[in-house]
C-alpha cells in the first residue's frame, strides 16, 4: 500500500481514539505502523460480523396441497382437509399470511351453493377427503376459524386472495407451533380450482452477538490499546 494511503488510515484511525495525537500519528511510518492498519483490518472484520448478526432476516414459506390437483374438484358428497407439516422456527415471527385460490368456480349455470374454507390447528399431512354431505361447515365449532364463504358463486372463474388479519395471524402461530395446521374446504355443490397455495413471510430476531466474537473484539480493541500505549 502506497505511504498516501496509510497515512489516510492513520487520520481514521486518529479520528477513532483521540483528535488531540493527529500531528504525532500522521509523521508516524514503518513497521509498527504496519502493525495499526492489521489491528484495523481486523476491527474492521470483527465490527462487520457484528452488524451482520444484528440484522433482521426475512423468510418466505411456500405450500401446495399433496397431491397437488387434490383440491382441484370438490364435490358435495366429501369434505376435504389439507393438513401442513411445518414449524415454525421460534427466532421467527409471522409477518403475513395469504391463502390464494386461482379459478374458482361453480360448476353450473346456476344454483343455490355454499363452500366454506377455514383454518385448522391440525390436519393430517397432505390433502384427505372424506365422505360426508351435511348441510353447513362440517368443521365449525371444531376449533377452526372461518376464513372463506362463498355463496351462490358462478360459472365465472375468479382469483381469490385472502390475507390473514392480525387475529388470524395469531391463532396461525399458536396453531403451527407444534408443527401441524392445515385448512378445511366443506363444498355444499360442486366447484373447482386450478390451483390452492398458502404463504407465510416471517422476519426473525436480530440475533445476540456470539460469546467468542464479543471476546475477539475486546481483544482487538486490547491490542489497540497496547500498540498506543507503547508508542506513546
Ligand atoms: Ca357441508
Ligand atoms: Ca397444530
Amino acid at each position: 500500500m502506497s505511504s498516501e494511503s496509510e497515512t489516510t488510515i492513520a487520520k481514521i484511525w486518529i479520528r477513532i481514539n483521540n483528535g488531540k495525537d493527529i500531528e504525532r500519528d500522521e509523521e508516524y511510518v514503518g513497521g509498527r505502523y504496519l502493525k495499526m492498519k492489521k489491528l484495523l483490518l481486523f476491527l474492521c472484520s470483527v465490527m462487520l460480523v457484528l452488524s451482520t448478526a444484528g440484522m433482521a432476516g426475512a423468510t418466505t414459506y411456500n405450500f401446495i396441497p399433496n397431491p397437488i390437483d387434490g383440491l382441484s374438484w370438490l364435490d358435495h358428497s366429501y369434505w376435504y382437509t389439507w393438513g401442513i407439516d411445518q414449524a415454525i422456527p421460534e427466532d421467527e415471527t409471522i409477518q403475513s399470511a395469504t391463502l390464494s385460490i386461482d379459478n374458482l368456480k361453480y360448476w353450473a349455470d346456476s344454483g343455490y351453493n355454499d363452500l366454506w374454507v377455514d383454518l385448522l390447528h391440525s390436519a393430517h399431512e397432505g390433502v384427505i377427503r372424506e365422505t360426508g354431505s351435511d348441510s353447513g361447515d362440517h368443521f365449525a365449532g371444531l376449533g377452526s376459524i372461518e376464513l372463506l364463504h362463498f355463496v351462490n358463486l358462478t360459472t365465472a372463474p375468479q382469483d381469490v386472495s385472502r390475507e390473514f388479519t392480525d387475529l388470524e395471524i395469531a391463532s396461525l402461530t399458536g396453531y403451527a407451533s407444534d408443527g401441524n395446521f392445515g385448512f378445511s374446504f366443506d363444498p355444499d355443490c360442486h366447484f373447482d380450482t386450478t390451483g390452492v397455495s398458502f404463504t407465510v413471510n416471517t422476519s426473525s430476531c436480530p440475533p445476540v452477538p456470539e460469546p467468542a466474537t464479543m471476546l475477539l473484539l475486546g481483544c482487538g480493541l486490547a491490542g489497540l490499546g497496547f500498540v498506543r500505549k507503547k508508542r506513546s
